[in-house]
């Protein structure tokens, strides 16, 4: 008689569960916990030659810090307002599925970061601490949940989570550098008053990359053969058609996830909150424009030549004109698009280039003479 305890119908189920059990205990020991520590500062930062703007900055800087984990990591934040107002943090992308906090009522929803929905917002002087797991991989960020139009629209609270895919794709694979940028507006009437602007009558004249207008932007350096990803964020208020001269990007990923039929464009248009993904080989050596092609994008205060603008520099080449402003950008923050802290270790990585000036108190004092005025 021939053995039957592998047709037996009950050894089929439970071996198939066993395998199921085996992967998700493999996912699990690759799992890490993630552990942060996040101020939020009233600072000042020079978006551009002509413009000083003061911002509540995570880590003191703008953009915020880079989280870079793996997805199913527990991510664990720990933040203090060292503000003059209210914030609260959204992780914008993550589902917030698994119950990760002490609470036991499996509410992780309660981590999502809304004041009067999901949490009181931490007040002068507070902290909260955030946990969740990082469930949704690929492009995702966080942002301020509390007077959204004015502390994200204008005031640069904001910071990618990339979150590398447990299985990533083939086109992503063959990523060689990674390239944040992060799309947002300025408005200098509100330059200097901490918890004011963002209204639906503003007018926005300065636009950036990373939170600095051209001639401020950096190139994004890259050598033949490169393989580059350029993780495009719409962070502020406005849209952005982000277009790259002499190359196609190949947009795999739109808001973190993957795409069934990639599609080659030469310009994206990125709406407030979107994230597209566009892969771009680098096999067309050149000094190349990159830049938003909504017309008054790549102006500084209605001055053209400023704006949403950068270049692709290949390495080895020299700009045609020696002294042109288009080309003549500062060289000297290697880290402008994370690229650098893409390549270290997963964890959190600050940028000093991105940090601000400290108001030496003279926000705190603007808005306490106001508030007596209206007494
Ligand atoms: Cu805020």
């Amino acid at each position: 008689m021939p053995p039957t305890y592998g047709r037996h119908p009950l050894l089929i189920p439970s071996g198939f569960v066993f395998a199921v059990m085996v992967f998700f205990t493999a996912l699990q020991v690759n799992a890490e916990d993630r552990e942060f520590d996040f101020t939020i500062e009233e600072r000042k930062i020079r978006v551009a030659p002509d413009l000083e703007y003061q911002v509540f900055a995570f880590n003191g800087q703008v953009p915020g810090p880079l989280i870079h984990v793996k997805e199913g990591d527990d991510v664990t934040v720990h933040v203090a307002n060292n503000t003059t107002l209210p914030h609260t943090i959204h992780w914008h992308g993550q589902y917030q599925r698994h119950n990760l906090t002490s609470s036991g009522d499996a509410s992780n929803w309660k981590m999502d970061g809304v004041p009067g929905v999901t949490q009181k917002a931490i007040e002068p002087g507070d902290t909260f601490t955030y946990k969740f797991r990082a469930e949704k991989a690929g492009s995702t960020w966080y942002h301020c949940h509390v007077n959204v139009s004015e502390h994200v629209g204008i005031r640069g609270m904001w910071g990618p989570l990339i979150v590398d895919p447990a299985k990533p794709t083939k086109l992503e694979k063959k990523v060689t550098r990674d390239v944040i940028m992060m799309l947002s507006s300025w408005d200098s009437d509100y330059a200097e008053k901490l918890g004011s602007g963002g209204g639906p009558r503003d007018r926005t004249n300065y636009f950036s990359l990373n939170g600095r207008s051209f001639p401020l932007t950096q190139p994004i350096n890259v050598r033949k053969g490169d393989v580059v990803r350029l993780r495009m964020f719409g962070a502020g208020a406005e849209i952005h058609a982000i277009h790259t001269h002499g190359h196609d990007m190949l947009i795999t990923h739109k808001d973190g996830s993957p795409l069934p039929a990639p599609y080659y464009v030469d310009t994206i248009l990125i709406g407030p909150g979107e994230r597209y993904d566009g892969i771009v080989e680098m096999n067309n050596p050149g000094i190349w424009m990159v830049h938003d092609h909504v017309d008054p994008h790549v102006t500084n205060n209605g001055k053209h030549g400023g704006g949403t603008m950068t270049v692709i520099a290949y390495e080895g080449l020299s700009p045609v004109v020696k002294d042109d402003p288009h080309t003549m950008l500062p060289n000297d923050d290697p880290d402008f698009y994370y690229s650098e802290s893409m390549k270290q270790p997963h964890g959190m990585h600050n940028n000093d280039h991105f940090k601000g000036m400290p108001l030496q108190g003279e926000g705190r004092r603007e808005r306490r003479k106001v508030q007596h005025e209206t007494h």
